[in-house]
């Protein structure tokens, strides 16, 4: 079978221009969503994707602070910015860039987010409420893989869906979303990681295969069955001295190997990763929508 691409930008973009009108309301109210980044340090990849979400709120017309602190910041500095935020009215949404340096204490900083301002879905309440199927705030990066299922068309009810890699981001929050006893879910699901001593046992078994493990392309078409549905999270630097940045992008999937056998998949870049943007500006929309 040669797979269909699942073309996650054009989805984004769909998205986006359904969440514009969304936002005029809000604004016609008197509100406007505004989200507020925290990036500590200077990863390069992490100043790539926190523009990319300032951009992103640019278009959408919701309003939008970067807030650069040094990789030398305590703590306590960051606990301070994260305060000012939670106090502010006009903040709906905070972020704190991941990953964070060593020194500071990743869980003690997300739990310091107001949860009804926590439009990444990492406060340990959203988790909650989403394992319990509450309404809170779904981290972005597994609601958009479920959003990019639902426009696709593809059925999840009753499939078996295979999740490679146990993360609090992605793994662990995708196996739960996808379990959920309601539409665009209901998926019997198995979560695989490192120690299993075999993964491809697990693999060949998806109907439905999601992998965030960041490791390139190590998904081989020798570990999926003909047909499945493959869902690439990984975003990996390899280093390709024809390219002018140096490098380029790959998925954890062998894209040209696994989409002779998949009947969809998604790419790298333009897969995942736009999904992950529009989600993060629908949870700011819905942070300030809940204020009135
Ligand atoms: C695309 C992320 C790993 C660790 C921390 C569009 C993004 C990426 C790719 C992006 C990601 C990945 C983000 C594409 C945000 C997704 O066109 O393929 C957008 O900006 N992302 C992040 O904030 O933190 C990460 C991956």
């Amino acid at each position: 079978m040669a797979a269909t691409i699942i073309d996650g930008k054009a989805i984004a973009q769909q998205m986006q221009n359904e969440m514009k009108a969304e936002v005029e309301e809000l604004v016609k109210k008197g509100v406007t969503p505004r989200l507020d980044v925290i990036l500590v340090g200077e990863d390069p990849a992490s100043q790539v994707y926190v523009r990319n979400k300032g951009r992103a709120c640019d278009r959408l017309g919701v309003a939008s602070g970067t807030h650069r602190v040094p990789e030398s910041a305590s703590e306590e500095e960051i606990l301070r910015l994260i305060e000012e935020f939670n106090k502010d009215p006009k903040v709906h949404g905070i972020l704190v860039q991941l990953p964070l340096p060593d020194h500071v204490n990743e869980g003690a900083v997300l739990n310091f987010i107001n949860p009804d301002k926590d439009v990444d879905g990492f406060h340990p309440v959203n988790v909650g409420r989403m394992v319990v199927n509450e309404p809170g705030f779904l981290p972005c990066t597994p609601h958009g893989i479920q959003m990019l299922l639902i426009r696709s068309g593809i059925e999840t009810k009753g499939k078996h869906v295979v999740i490679v890699g146990r993360s609090n981001i992605v793994g662990k929050p995708v196996a739960n979303i996808l379990l959920q006893k309601k539409d665009g879910a209901n998926a019997v699901v198995t979560v695989v990681h490192t120690a299993a001593p075999d993964m491809s046992v697990f693999t060949r078994q998806a109907d439905i295969l999601v992998v965030a493990v960041g490791r390139s392309e190590m998904i081989t078409a020798d570990m999926v069955k003909e047909g499945v549905v493959v869902i690439d999270v990984g975003i990996n630097r390899v280093e390709d001295s024809s390219k002018e940045k140096g490098y380029r992008l790959t998925g954890d999937v062998d894209f040209a190997g696994v989409s002779e056998k998949a009947s969809y998949i998604t790419p790298v870049p333009g897969g995942v990763g736009p999904m992950t943007i529009t989600m993060l500006l629908h949870n700011t929309i819905e942070a300030a929508r809940r204020t009135i």
